[in-house]
C-alpha cells in the first residue's frame, strides 16, 4: 500500500522509490530458481567441453564469469520474454513458479493499485537485467540488458496501440542498486508528452532533447523498487563497480487496454470485480509463452520499434 503522500509524489515526480516491495522470502526463491538455471546451463557447456569444472563450492557469480568471459548465451536463457526478432521453436526463455511468485506478488499489486486501480493485467514488457561489472563486457556489446541503458521514456518502446493505456513500470532491485553499480536514473517531473526518440544502438531519446543535468539517481536496496510512470524519462548509469547489479522490470497495465506488445502474452494478475479471472498457476503462465513461440516462429517479424527510425531528424 502507499500512502496519500506517496500517491502525490509519483503523480508529481513521475516516479516514486518503495522500499521493501517483495519480501526476502520471494527474493530468496527468485534467485534459487536462477541458481538451478544456471547450474543446467553450465552443465551443458560442460559436457560440451565448454567451460572447466568449477569447485563444489562455486557459486552463482563464478559460474556467471565464465559464462560472461566466454561468451556464452546466458542471457536470453535467463529472460522472462522472448526477443525482438530471430524466435524459433527452440529460442530459451524462463518461467518458473518463483518468478510467478514475484510478479503476482501481494505487495508488488497493492501498490500497483493505488497507481492505476484494482483491474491488473501483467504486461509481458519484461525482462531480469543482471549487468556484469562494465570491465568485463565484450567490446561491441550495446544490449540494454547487459550494459548501461539510453535514455527513453517506456511509451517510446511499446507499439503505438498503448499509447493511451494506463501503465506503469516496476523496477525491483534484487541486488542493491547504487550508483556505483548502475542504477535507474530519471529526469523527475511529469513529462507530458512522448519525446522523439531515436533508433541507434538502442532505442534512446538524443541529448538535444534531455539535457542530463536533470538527472537524479534512483538507488535503491534489494527487495525495493523504483516505480514509474510510461512517460517518465530514465536510464540506467553504468555499472562500474566489482560486482553484478540484478533488477527485474515489470510492468502492469489496466485490464483491457492494449499491452503494446499484443503478439506476446498477459494476464490478469489483479481483479477486485472478478477475482476468479486472476491467473494463479504458474504453469498456464508459461504455457502461454510457448504457445506464442510456437505461433512467432512461423509468422512474419513484428518490428515493435518501428515508429523511429535510425536517421530522422532528431538524431543528428
Ligand atoms: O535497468 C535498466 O538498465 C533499465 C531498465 C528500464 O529501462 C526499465 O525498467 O524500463
Ligand atoms: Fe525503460
Amino acid at each position: 500500500m502507499l500512502s496519500q503522500a506517496q500517491i502525490d509524489q509519483f503523480n508529481r515526480d513521475g516516479y516514486l522509490v518503495v522500499e521493501d516491495l517483495i519480501t526476502q522470502p520471494v527474493r530468496e526463491a527468485v534467485k534459487a530458481e536462477y541458481e538451478e538455471l544456471l547450474d543446467a546451463l553450465y552443465a551443458g557447456w560442460l559436457s560440451d567441453g565448454l567451460v572447466p569444472k568449477l569447485a563444489a563450492d562455486a557459486t552463482f557469480w563464478d559460474k556467471l564469469d565464465v559464462a560472461i568471459k566466454g561468451g556464452f548465451d546466458w542471457y536470453q536463457p535467463f529472460d522472462i520474454s522472448l526477443p525482438h526478432d530471430n524466435i524459433t521453436n527452440d529460442t530459451p526463455m524462463h518461467f518458473g513458479p518463483a518468478v510467478f511468485d514475484m510478479v503476482t506478488s501481494d505487495r508488488i499489486l497493492d501498490t500497483v493499485e493505488c497507481l492505476i486501480g484494482s483491474e491488473i493485467t501483467s504486461n509481458p514488457i519484461q525482462h531480469v537485467r543482471i549487468k556484469p561489472p562494465e570491465r568485463d563486457v565484450k567490446d561491441g556489446e550495446t544490449r540494454a540488458h547487459i550494459v548501461s541503458t539510453d535514455w527513453h521514456q517506456d511509451r517510446a518502446v511499446t507499439l503505438e496501440t498503448a499509447d493511451n493505456t494506463e501503465m506503469v513500470t516496476v523496477w525491483l532491485a534484487i541486488t542493491d542498486a547504487t550508483v556505483e553499480n548502475g542504477c535507474l536514473q530519471v529526469k523527475p517531473g511529469r513529462t507530458p508528452e512522448m519525446i522523439p526518440h531515436c533508433s541507434m544502438t538502442q532505442v534512446g531519446i538524443s541529448e538535444k532533447f534531455l539535457p542530463k543535468h536533470d538527472a537524479v539517481p534512483a538507488p535503491v536496496k534489494a527487495g525495493g523498487g523504483v516505480i514509474f510512470h510510461p512517460l517518465t524519462p530514465h536510464a540506467s548509469l553504468r555499472n562500474l563497480s566489482d560486482g553484478y547489479r540484478w533488477s527485474f522490470d515489470l510492468r502492469y497495465n489496466v485490464t483491457g487496454q492494449s499491452t503494446g506488445r499484443d503478439h506476446f502474452p498477459e494476464f490478469i494478475a489483479r481483479s477486485r470485480s472478478s477475482p476468479s479471472s486472476e491467473l494463479r498457476d504458474w504453469r498456464a503462465w508459461k504455457d502461454m509463452w510457448e504457445a506464442t513461440r510456437a505461433r512467432i516462429a512461423v509468422s512474419e517479424h513484428i518490428n515493435q520499434h518501428g515508429r523511429w527510425s535510425s536517421d530522422g531528424p532528431y538524431c543528428a
